[in-house]
Parts: structure tokens; sequence; C-alpha cells
């Protein structure tokens, strides 16, 4: 393995916590003799010093000049039991910003003078871990994705890959590949000699191959939970776009009132959708505008529109849809992201039953009654959405996609030599190539730009 550009042999300090006042805050400091570096400024360095792993020591920091600056709980680790496989102390500190302030210059250095520990960059902490055998790469990653989950669907997905899901996984097919190479290295061994041609198994390639397709194929699931879906709700003035934005926020964001017109502007918010993160817009209704703003706002609901993952086309029960309603309906009636809603049913007459609009979900913002009709009809629209739970794991990553994309690639490139009846060190050649791509996943072949711009990815104190 080449050199990375953080030194992994020093010391190094930072906030693990955010920057914002808070009950608590942690402060982590690790490398060779991390809690011998930091017993100078601890009022009890001995206790320190002689603390055992995975115990806590009550004390307080002191800067050089002895001055308390906290009273802290401090963990230490000892290596290689410790999140980084190196000695290291957790600080729980009091959550003040300027006492936190004083805590990192006295540990790291101020007014130019060095300091006992180096402040960390973005994911040092972690890579550590992975450079010293801690996790491998697809968990490495599931720590940054865990840290980034939006919605409880997106954090449990990628708990899964942090228990080593994708890692076993992966290891489990780069196993029975692995086999494949044995099988063919016999047979070059022995080619001059008298044994008897085992077949390329071909089964067992296309399990191997099927079982990384999936798995390749999960980084949709992955994606749209990380990134979430753009959902607009579009319609005529007084549809009830903001009724239904105000009921999915469960707040009373968008102004409402029975004017036509009151939405100007667009807002957006973030909500979770049956677990499905969604980024929500409200815009102006559709209608002849009446002025200069009216009409910039509706000119900025169709580009809302046509950017949108899903458009929810919203049409109230009580008047139905006009002429303007059925032109849009029919324009994009062939655009899968086209939901029509019929609203407003607690109004709805008998006369009316919302006919014309063929698979419309029909709900209320006002009674909340066809809001679970919603959430399941828009994650029939989301390819990739899950609707119980995901069958295996689910990766969020683009690197692990592309090396997965490699490896069947390679896969094959191993089937068409085999059906082509090439040399057998030609087609094991193939496999190789795929057992490289999983190796690169999981770390075990990588190099120092991989893991620069991966790490630098994460943030600090992780
Ligand atoms: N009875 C009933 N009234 C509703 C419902 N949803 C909205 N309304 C009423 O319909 C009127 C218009 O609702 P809005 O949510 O402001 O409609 P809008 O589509 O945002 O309208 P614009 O911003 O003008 O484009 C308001 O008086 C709401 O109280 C509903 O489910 N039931
Ligand atoms: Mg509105």
């Amino acid at each position: 393995m080449q050199e990375v550009k953080y030194d992994t042999e020093d010391r190094i300090a930072a906030l693990a916590t955010a920057w914002s006042p808070s009950a608590l805050a942690v402060i982590r400091v690790t490398g060779p003799g991390a809690v011998e570096a930091l017993a100078p400024l601890f009022s009890r360095p001995s206790a320190l010093v002689e603390a055992k792993g995975h115990t806590a020591v009550h004390g307080h920091l002191v800067d050089q000049r002895g001055k308390v600056l906290d009273e802290v709980l401090a963990t230490v680790f000892r290596a290689p039991r410790s999140y980084t496989g190196q000695d290291s102390v957790e600080l729980s500190c009091h959550g003040s910003l300027p006492g936190l302030k004083r805590i990192l210059a006295a540990l790291t250095g101020e007014g130019g003078q060095r300091g006992l520990f180096r402040p960390a960059g973005p994911g040092e902490f972690t890579l550590r871990a992975f450079m010293n055998g801690k996790l491998d790469l697809t968990r490495a990653e599931a720590v940054q994705e865990l840290v980034a989950a939006r919605t409880e669907t997106a954090q449990t997905l990628a708990l899964h890959r942090l228990s080593g899901a994708v890692e076993q996984r992966i290891r489990t097919l780069a196993n029975r590949l692995l086999d494949l190479t044995a099988l063919l290295n016999i047979q070059l061994d022995y080619a001059e000699d008298d044994v008897d041609t085992v077949p390329v198994p071909l089964g067992l390639l296309e399990e191997v191959r099927a079982e990384l397709a999936l798995l390749a194929a999960s980084f949709q699931t992955g994606r749209v939970y990380q990134e979430g879906v753009r959902i607009v709700l579009a319609g005529r003035t007084n549809a009830g776009k903001s009724s239904l934005f105000n009921q999915l926020l469960k707040e009373d964001r968008s102004i409402v009132s029975d004017e036509h017109g009151t939405t100007r502007d667009w807002l957006e918010s973030w909500v979770s959708l049956g677990g499905l993160p969604v980024r929500l817009f409200d815009t102006a209704g559709l209608r002849e505008a009446e002025g200069v703003v009216e009409r910039e706002g509706i000119r900025r609901t169709h580009e809302l529109i046509e950017a949108a993952d899903v458009i929810l086309y919203l049409v109230a029960s009580d008047e139905g849809p006009n002429d303007e309603d059925r032109k849009f309906l029919d324009l994009w009636s062939h655009d899968a992201r086209l939901l029509p809603v019929l609203t407003k049913t607690d109004l709805l007459t008998p006369h009316f039953q919302g006919s014309e609009l063929t698979g419309a979900v029909l709900l209320s913002s006002k009674t909340g009654v066809g809001l679970s009709d919603l959430e399941s009809a828009v994650k029939a629209r989301v390819p990739g959405a899950v609707r119980s739970g995901p069958e295996g794991p689910v990766i969020d990553s683009l690197r692990q996609k592309n090396l997965l994309d490699r490896a069947i690639a390679a896969l094959d490139q191993v089937k068409e030599g085999t059906d082509l009846g090439m040399p057998l060190d030609m087609v094991a050649l193939d496999v190789k190539e795929a057992l490289d791509a999983l190796g690169e996943i999981t770390g075990e072949v990588t190099t120092s730009d991989i893991l620069d711009h991966m790490f630098s990815r994460f943030c600090v104190g992780k």
C-alpha cells in the first residue's frame, strides 16, 4: 500500500461534535502515546497515565500555565482496542464555544506555538481505523453515510453497511472467484500432463455475476435515500397545494387562503414520506397571471416541474378539472413522473367522483384521509424506493458502484473467453481483474489517491 497524504503515526485532536452550544461536547485525541501526551494538561496526570483502557477518569483540563479550562470526563482507550487502533482519549467537555476554543488551543497550540496534538483533518480518525485494520473501506464509507443519513430508512441502511453487510457479501463472492482461480491454475499447471480438463464452471460464474449485479443495482436505492427525491406540488390556484405542503411538513410554513394566487414564489422543505427523504416544493398556482410578479412565479413553477422526480398535479374535488387542468394532464400523461391528486375530498359531492382523473390519489389535507395512499403512490413512482424493508445490503457509494460494474464486465469477459475457447491463462486474467475490482471495494487493493479522495469528504473529528 502506498503512502497516504495524512501522517497516520503522529498525534491528532479534533472536536467530534457539532460546533454549537450544547450540554456536552466531545473532543477526541489519538495517536501513539496520546494518553501520556495529554497528561500535562490534566489536573490528575498520574490517574490518567495509569488508567486502563475503556475506563473514565474525572478531572480538569488545564492550560500550559495550569489555568483551569474545563471540568471533564476523560475516557481512555488503549491500543489496539480503540476506534483508530491507537491510544485514544475522548474528552467529554461542557459544550460552551469559548470553552471549547480554549481547550482546542491548549491541545493544538496557539500563537504560532506547536501544540501537543496536530489539528485533525477530515476523516482522519476513520482513516487510521482503516489503516490499522479496524474496518474495511465499505464500513469506513458507511461511517460517513451514517452521519449524513436524512431519514430513518437511510440511517438503517447505513447502519447495515457499517455492520459489514456489504463487506461480507463482497468477501463471499471474492472467495468463490478464488476457488475458480484455483481450479484454473490446477489445469494450467498440469496442462502438459494427462489430467482430465475440467471445464470452467459457468454456473458458478453466472451466480456470482447475478449477485454482483444485484448489489450494483441497489445503488439506485442508496442514492434515493441519501440524495432525496424532488417532489413538486403543482396545479391551479386554490387547488390546495400549500395546504398539502403544510400537512406533509406538519407545520404552517406556507400561507393558505381562499384567495386565488396566494403563493407567488416557491417554497422548499425536506420531509420524510414514509422514510423516503423528500425535497418538497410548494409553487405558485397556474393560471393566466395578473401581473409581472405572478408571471415570474408561474415561470418558476414550470421550471420546477421540469426538474422534478415526481409531479403531484392537484385538482380540487369541489371544482373538478377545467380545460387548463385537462390540457396539463394530457400533455404530461405519458410522463411516468406525473401523479394526479384529487384534493379536498371532504368536500366531495356524490355527483362528482373524480372519474376524469384516472389513477389519481384522493386525499383531504383537512382530515388527513388519503395521505398514506399518497405515500404508497409516490413510492411506486420512485425507482429504488423500498416498500417494506430492503432484501439485501444496499450500497450508497459511486466508488463501490463503479468497481462492481468493473467486476461484472470482467466476468462477462470470462464467459465470452470460455465460449470462444480462449486459452485458460487469458481467462484466468479476467478472473483476476474481477478479483482486483472486488479487492478495491473493501480496500485490500488501494492507492493513496483513492484514500485521499474518499476521506476528504468526511467530517472533521470522524
Ligand atoms: N375543505 C377543505 N378545504 C381545503 C383543503 N385543502 C385546502 N383547502 C382550502 O382551499 C383554499 C386554498 O388552499 P391553498 O392551500 O391555499 O391552495 P393553493 O393551491 O396553495 O393556492 P395558491 O397558492 O393560490 O395557488 C383554502 O381556503 C384552504 O383552506 C381540504 O382538504 N379540505
Ligand atoms: Mg399556495
